[in-house]
C-alpha cells in the first residue's frame, strides 16, 4: 500500500471561451485514471465532480473579468473540497477544467504548509492581473492571483492572502508570455524555465536544479501541470497550443525525476479539452505523465 489520493474534477470553462474543457475530468476517467494508480499499489478514492455554475458570459464592468462571479463560486467549492481532503491525510489530485481551477486547488492546500512550492508546468504564465490582461480570461490569472495579485474577491478565497510566494514558484515550459507577465516576472523575481533554457540546459537538468531549488527553502510542492506546457503534437486537446513545446519524453522525464525527489504533495492536471483532441489522445497523455508522477517504472 502506497498510501491515499482522492481524485476530484472540477469541470471548469469560465476561466476562458472554448467550449468543452469541462469535459476534461471525464476524459481523463475515461483514459482509466482510477484503475491505473490503483494498479501502481495507491488507495484511490475518485470523489466525482465539484459543481460549477453555468452562468456565462457575464463580464464584471469594473474590472472586464469574464464570469468573474461564476469562478468565485467554484472556486470556494474546489478550495473546501481540496481543503477536506487535506485534512484527511490524503493526496489531492485534481483533474481540471480551465487553469482558473488553480485557484481554488491552492487555497485548500497551501494553508497546512508554511511555505508551499508551486511547479507551474505551462506554455503561458498565467500571471496577468485585470490591470494587464489581453482577455479578459481569469485562466489567465490563477498564479497571479494565488500571489496575491489582481481582483480581491479571487485573491481572498479560503479567507486567506497570499498563497504562495513569488521566490517559490518555478515555471516550466513558458514560451507565450504576455509583457505585463514578463514585467511581473522580473520584477518578483520568478524562477522561469522558458523553452530557450529548457534547450540549452536540456529536461534532467532543468528538473534537477528545479528539485534542488525547492529542497531546502519549502515544506510541500504543489505540481500543477497545464498540458500545454507539451507541444500540442502530443497533446493536441488543449484550448490554447503553442507550438515548440515539451515532447513527450521529456514530460514523462519531468515526472518520474518528481516522483524520485519525494517533494510533490498535492497535483492538477488542467486544460484537456476533449472536443479539441484527437481520440482522447490528450486525456490519455494526463493519465500517463500521472502514472509515471506517481511512480510507475518502466522495468
Ligand atoms: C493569455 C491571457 C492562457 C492558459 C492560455 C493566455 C493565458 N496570456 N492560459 N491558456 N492556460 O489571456 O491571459
Ligand atoms: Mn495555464
Ligand atoms: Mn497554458
Ligand atoms: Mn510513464
Amino acid at each position: 500500500m502506497r498510501g491515499k489520493i482522492s481524485i476530484v474534477g472540477a469541470p471548469m470553462d469560465l476561466g476562458q471561451l472554448r467550449r468543452g474543457v469541462d469535459m476534461g475530468p471525464s476524459a481523463i476517467r475515461y483514459a482509466g485514471v482510477v484503475e491505473r494508480l490503483e494498479s501502481l499499489g495507491y488507495q484511490v478514492n475518485d470523489l466525482g465532480d465539484i459543481e460549477i455554475g453555468r452562468d456565462r458570459l457575464t463580464t464584471d464592468p469594473l474590472t472586464g473579468l469574464r464570469n468573474l462571479e461564476a469562478v468565485v463560486q467554484a472556486s470556494t467549492k474546489i478550495a473546501d473540497k481540496v481543503d477536506k481532503i487535506m485534512k484527511e491525510g490524503s493526496f489531492p489530485l485534481v483533474l481540471g477544467g480551465d487553469h482558473s481551477i488553480a485557484i481554488g486547488t491552492l487555497a485548500g492546500i497551501s494553508k497546512y504548509f508554511k511555505r508551499l512550492g508551486v511547479i507551474w508546468f505551462d506554455a503561458h504564465g498565467d500571471l496577468n492581473t485585470p490591470e494587464t490582461s489581453p482577455s479578459g480570461n481569469i485562466h489567465g490569472m490563477s498564479l497571479a492571483v494565488s500571489l496575491g495579485l489582481g481582483e480581491t474577491t479571487l485573491t481572498q478565497i479560503g479567507g486567506y492572502c497570499p498563497k504562495i510566494q513569488p521566490e517559490n514558484i518555478v515555471i516550466i515550459g513558458a514560451r507565450s508570455l504576455d509583457e505585463g507577465e514578463k514585467r511581473l516576472i522580473k520584477e518578483k523575481g520568478i524562477k522561469v524555465y522558458t523553452m530557450h533554457e529548457i534547450d540549452r540546459l536540456g529536461i534532467p537538468k532543468v528538473i534537477e536544479e528545479t528539485i534542488a531549488y525547492f529542497k531546502d527553502r519549502t515544506d510541500g510542492v504543489h505540481l500543477s501541470l497545464d498540458l500545454d506546457g507539451l507541444d500540442p503534437l502530443y497533446a493536441p486537446g488543449v484550448g490554447t497550443p503553442v507550438e515548440g513545446g515539451l515532447n513527450y519524453r521529456e514530460s514523462h522525464l519531468a515526472m518520474e525525476m518528481f516522483f524520485e525527489s519525494e517533494m510533490i504533495t498535492s497535483a492538477e492536471f488542467v486544460e484537456v479539452n476533449p472536443i479539441l483532441d484527437e481520440k482522447n489522445k490528450t486525456g490519455i497523455l494526463a493519465v500517463g505523465l500521472m502514472a509515471s508522477l506517481f511512480g510507475e517504472s518502466l522495468l
